[in-house]
């Protein structure tokens, strides 16, 4: 074989190889700051539960807040992002959390919330009409509201609720992702059939959220989760000592002590 020829052969099959070596090091990254993200959404802790907007955590900062239907799993999703068995209070009795609950993640300016479900029939209807009033407040007036993370029981999509909060939202630029919940209870195929319908369909009424499969159960989909809530809540990664910037003044050194005595 000619040398030219091989020495350009030799440089094709080089190029895949860096190729790979480049998409390597962008998902190192990437992985780094899920895995950061994680351990600061492990440092949750509760903060307050509001029975209305008027006496809420200070409206400052970034906040996130679970909504969806009762049952969807909201509470128990909290409890596997933070990594803490009983950080929100899950049950399987419909309509377990009943007020605005707030927890801070690593500071009290980045928040996440846990909504009482809506649509659960079981509960006195002027009671339920005091928690519409007080989350339609709260979703309305909050300032530091980034977004919804919306669950949906994969069994039972987009239940006409469901489709209410997302026209609404969409209506008010809020942004949205979806999970949808006990992906353990199907298989995969049939859960990655009912993911691409739902995608359909919200394609179709023209909602462009984005959307997971996601279990507490067996933790599938919570990488991604994580990774959506800290670029939400604006998390960056700490920075290294070697990253730490040089301080503005020099600290003392023990001969300028002796000196000033
Ligand atoms: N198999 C399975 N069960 C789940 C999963 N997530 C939640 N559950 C169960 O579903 C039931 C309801 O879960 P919760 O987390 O309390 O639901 P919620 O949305 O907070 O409900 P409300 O507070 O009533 O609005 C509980 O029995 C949970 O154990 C999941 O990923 N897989
Ligand atoms: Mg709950």
């Amino acid at each position: 074989m000619h040398k030219y020829q091989k020495s350009k052969d030799t440089k094709a099959k080089l190029a895949p190889k860096q190729k790979i070596s480049y998409e390597k090091k962008t998902s190192d990254a990437t992985s780094l700051y899920t895995a950061q993200a994680l351990n600061w959404l492990r440092q949750a802790e509760f903060l307050m539960s509001a029975p209305k907007l008027s006496i809420c955590v200070e409206d400052t900062g970034y906040e996130i807040a679970f909504a969806g239907r009762s049952n969807a799993g909201k509470s128990s999703a909290i409890n596997t992002l933070t990594n803490q068995k009983q950080l929100a209070r899950a049950s399987k009795r419909p309509g377990r959390t009943q007020m605005i609950n707030f927890f801070s993640l690593g500071n009290p300016n980045q928040r996440l919330v846990d909504l009482p479900g809506y649509g659960y029939a079981a509960v006195p209807e002027d009671m339920k009409l005091l928690w519409q009033k007080e989350l339609e407040n709260y979703l309305i007036h909050r300032e530091s509201l980034q977004g919804l993370i919306l669950l949906m029981d994969i069994r039972h999509p987009l239940q006409h609720f469901d489709r209410m909060m997302l026209e609404w939202a969409h209506s008010r630029n809020l942004f949205v992702h979806i999970l949808l919940t006990k992906a353990d209870k199907l298989n995969r195929g049939p859960a990655n059939k009912v993911l691409l319908e739902v995608q359909k369909e919200l394609k179709q009424s023209k909602l462009n959220f984005s959307i997971q499969l996601f279990s507490s159960l067996d933790k599938q989909g919570l990488a991604e989760l994580a990774g959506v809530m800290a670029g939400r809540l604006n998390f960056t990664l700490p920075l290294t000592d070697q990253e730490q910037p040089e301080p503005a003044i020099p600290s003392a050194s023990p001969r300028d002590e002796q000196h000033d005595s």
